[in-house]
């Protein structure tokens, strides 16, 4: 079981590698925690940041596609937590030297109109957004060689760097069970799939995180974003590269890497 002054020295090292963009060992080499344990040093990196003047803007799913839940053994979806700092505007530039071993995923976002509190299904958990949109997501994780323990990757904020969304688009015309999904690098195609991949349906990820946060003293409040997980593998990025995806009906985001 850790200490507090475990969770503390874990989530300054999590926090001073994002910071100085500095690989450091897996956690779990130095002593072994529970998942419950690993979200706890993963809020204790948060409230680091908002120490600084950051601030909650939503949360985010990952490890959403089968092929990920096999490979890490996980039933549910890990879910992270998204602040202000890590919003690129659409088209926005990312700074190669600023981040470890970037990597970008497509997704769907939703945002939130109204609180949402599990227990729900994936239809009432659709009743509480207001827009739903095309998203990339950079993953960075803060371990080196991108490897990690589940316990790991959830202590790191479930790898998560910066993300852009696209334009909104209503969820009411649009159901995102199965819309097209292109991401391409510099022009060329590198990832094709179905937002089908995102845990079946991106409102079934998005339910699965208002009923996992039922147990954690967490809630969804209105006005938040949820990025509901990748709908391929991810494509890593270096200087000079421009990221897009496009999702059919719902337009395109793309980010910049210098
Ligand atoms: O958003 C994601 O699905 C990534 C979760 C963490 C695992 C990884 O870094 O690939
Ligand atoms: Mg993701």
């Amino acid at each position: 079981m850790l200490t507090s002054d475990d969770v503390d020295d874990f989530a300054q090292r999590l926090d001073q590698a994002t910071l100085e963009a500095q690989a450091v060992t897996q956690l779990t080499t130095t002593k072994a925690f529970s998942l419950a344990e690993a979200y706890t040093i993963q809020r204790a990196g948060i409230a680091l940041r908002k120490l600084r003047g950051d601030e909650l803007v939503g949360l985010k799913m990952g490890l959403t596609s089968r092929a990920k839940m096999v490979q890490m053994k996980v039933e549910v979806p890990i879910y992270g937590h998204l602040t202000r700092s890590m919003i690129l505007e659409d088209g926005g530039t990312v700074l190669r030297a600023s981040h470890i071993h970037p990597r970008v995923e497509p997704e769907i976002a939703f945002l939130l109109a109204k609180d949402l509190e599990g227990p729900v299904t994936p239809a009432q958990a659709l009743a509480a957004v207001d827009c739903c949109c095309c998203a990339l997501e950079l993953i960075d994780s803060r371990f080196e060689n991108f490897q990690f323990t589940l316990q790991d990757v959830v202590a790191d904020n479930a790898s998560s760097s910066r993300f852009v969304l696209g334009s909104r688009v209503r969820p009411r015309d649009t159901d995102t069970g199965n819309l097209g999904m292109v991401m391409t690098k510099n022009g060329v195609v590198v990832e094709t799939g179905s937002s089908a991949a995102i845990y079946e349906h991106p409102a079934r990820s998005l339910a699965a995180l208002a009923n996992q946060l039922v147990s954690l003293g967490e809630q969804l409040k209105a006005g938040m974003i949820v990025m509901t997980g990748g709908a391929t593998a991810a494509m890593a990025l270096s200087p000079g590269d421009r990221a897009r995806v496009d999702v059919d009906g719902l337009g395109s985001a793309e980010l910049f890497v210098v």
